[in-house]
């Protein structure tokens, strides 16, 4: 007879069969919470497995905007609140051209699990749209931002549901959205994070999933005894995730030799030092330039343009620590193999789900240490989360306070996913533990929450 949790991703897959992501991701959780849902039955007589699948609400709007010739654009805007049984929806936005239901649907069950992990109240959300900001002036940004949060606001609040950044969403989009929803609620309130320090933002937001991100490592590592110094890193992303990766690998003394976009990636033997960063992160948030441009101002770098064949040759490059900070399925199984051949130690997902079901399997069997994305790269929204904190006491904490939270909080996230791992039979394994500490903490609320 199949299983309570193989039931449960056949009914998910047949509900919903155009959308791979979501699937992905649901196969992954509820495969790998067997032992806990063998152990308490309640949560097949409750239905939960079901219930959390099925998102509580969807909005999905018309986001018209007008480009700088005057043309007419539409666009389609979405937010996914997912589960709210421990706190308010919580998430961020995603403006990339491909966003549809289905792959917000996959990001806002990740987040689900991933901000119960945090240790604070928050709920799961993801939100966007499939506006492609390239090439994009501000002013259409500006504009289709407005546009967006005048479909979005009447939906969200600081009790109800607070966005933030994800891909294409940085200080400058939270900026015009947060205009936006104050002008149309006649509201000054923390209904967004990811803001700007002057008008209610944490310090250490821009930062924290990538610092978060090596802090996860360094814990994951302290486990054999090891640690991020002297180790050499593969990033891949050069935006907010994949910047702030390298600046800690930094001042922990490794060094980083690759970062990407969605054009190709560069390779420096040398290293991608402070200064070279801040070539980047000018290039990236300023210029909104390509990767490519590294290889000019630095002629030691090698550039390699994306081939779209089905092994990215940055996997390839020999270097002890991964860092995904791109986007979802970006290591493949010929990635994984490639990345194991050269002894990888471990991977840690700054990305949500950058590896594919085949090279996570990988990884375990070849005992490479794997931090999946719902713990490695909590440490965004635990910032986030205490944004909203900082907003409700009307009060900004120094730097040092928030990133001792962060780094205490991704210390707690790593000891609780190892002690879930431990207690259900699966010694070091970090994605049944953090799917499992994830879930219980929501499917127990559940429960207590009664049918709603
Ligand atoms: P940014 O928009 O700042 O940067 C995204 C980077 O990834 C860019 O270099 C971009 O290249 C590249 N990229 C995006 N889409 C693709 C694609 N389809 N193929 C190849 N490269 C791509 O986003 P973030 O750094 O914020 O987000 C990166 C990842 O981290 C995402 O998976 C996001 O969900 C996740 N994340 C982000 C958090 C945050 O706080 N921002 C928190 C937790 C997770 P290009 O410029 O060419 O598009
Ligand atoms: O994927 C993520 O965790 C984010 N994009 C951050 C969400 C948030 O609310 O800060």
């Amino acid at each position: 007879m199949s299983s309570y949790a193989e039931r449960a991703v056949a009914a998910v897959e047949e509900r919903n069969p155009h959308e791979p992501e979501f699937l992905q991701a649901v196969r992954e959780v509820y495969t790998s919470i067997e032992p806990v849902l063998r152990e308490k039955p309640v949560y097949e007589s409750e239905q939960i497995l079901e219930r959390i699948a099925e998102p509580e609400r969807v909005i999905m709007f018309r986001v018209p905007w007008v480009d700088d010739a005057g043309g007419v654009h539409v666009n389609r805007g979405f937010r996914v609140q997912m589960n709210s049984a421990i706190g308010p929806y919580k998430g961020g936005l995603r403006f990339h051209p491909s966003v549809y239901l289905g792959l917000l649907k996959f990001l806002a069950f990740e987040q689900v699990f991933k901000n119960s992990l945090t240790t604070l109240p928050i709920g799961g959300a993801k939100g966007g749209s499939n506006f492609d900001p390239k090439g994009r002036s501000d002013a259409e940004v500006r504009r289709f931002c407005q546009s967006f949060m005048a479909g979005l606001y009447s939906h969200i609040g600081q009790f109800t549901d607070v966005p933030a950044g994800d891909i294409g969403v940085g200080t400058r989009e939270i900026g015009y959205l947060f205009g936006q929803y104050k002008r149309l609620t006649n509201e000054f309130s923390g209904a967004l994070t990811g803001k700007g320090f002057g008008w209610g933002g944490s310090l250490i937001r821009p930062e924290a999933t990538g610092y978060g991100a090596v802090y996860f490592a360094e814990e994951m590592l302290g486990t054999r005894g090891d640690g991020v110094e002297g180790k050499t890193c593969l990033v891949s992303g050069s935006g907010n995730v994949a910047q702030y990766t390298v600046e800690k690998l930094n001042q922990l003394g490794a060094k980083t030799l690759t970062m990407s976009d969605s054009s190709g990636f560069v390779f420096d033997p040398d290293g991608i030092d402070a200064e070279k960063l801040a070539f980047v992160m000018e290039l990236k948030n300023v210029r909104r330039a390509r990767i490519a441009a590294y290889a000019d101002k630095y002629p030691r770098a090698i550039y390699t343009p994306s081939s779209g064949g089905d092994a990215n040759p940055l996997w390839a490059v020999p270097g002890d620590l991964a860092f995904p900070s791109a986007t979802q399925n970006e290591i493949g199984g010929k990635d994984a193999a490639n990345l194991i051949g050269n002894r990888v130690i471990a991977v840690t997902e700054g990305a949500n789900m950058p590896t594919t079901p085949d090279g996570i399997e990988l990884f375990r069997s070849a005992d490479v240490l794997f931090g999946p994305a719902k713990a490695a790269n909590a440490g965004g929204v635990t910032v986030s989360a205490l944004e909203m904190v900082q907003d409700s006491m009307r009060v900004q904490w120094e730097r040092g306070e928030v990133d001792e939270r962060l780094r205490n909080i991704m210390r707690n996230i790593h000891s609780s996913v190892r002690d879930a791992a431990e207690r259900y039979g699966h010694s070091g394994d970090y994605l049944v533990g953090a799917n499992i500490a994830g879930f219980v903490k929501v499917a127990d609320a559940m429960l207590d929450e009664a049918v709603v």
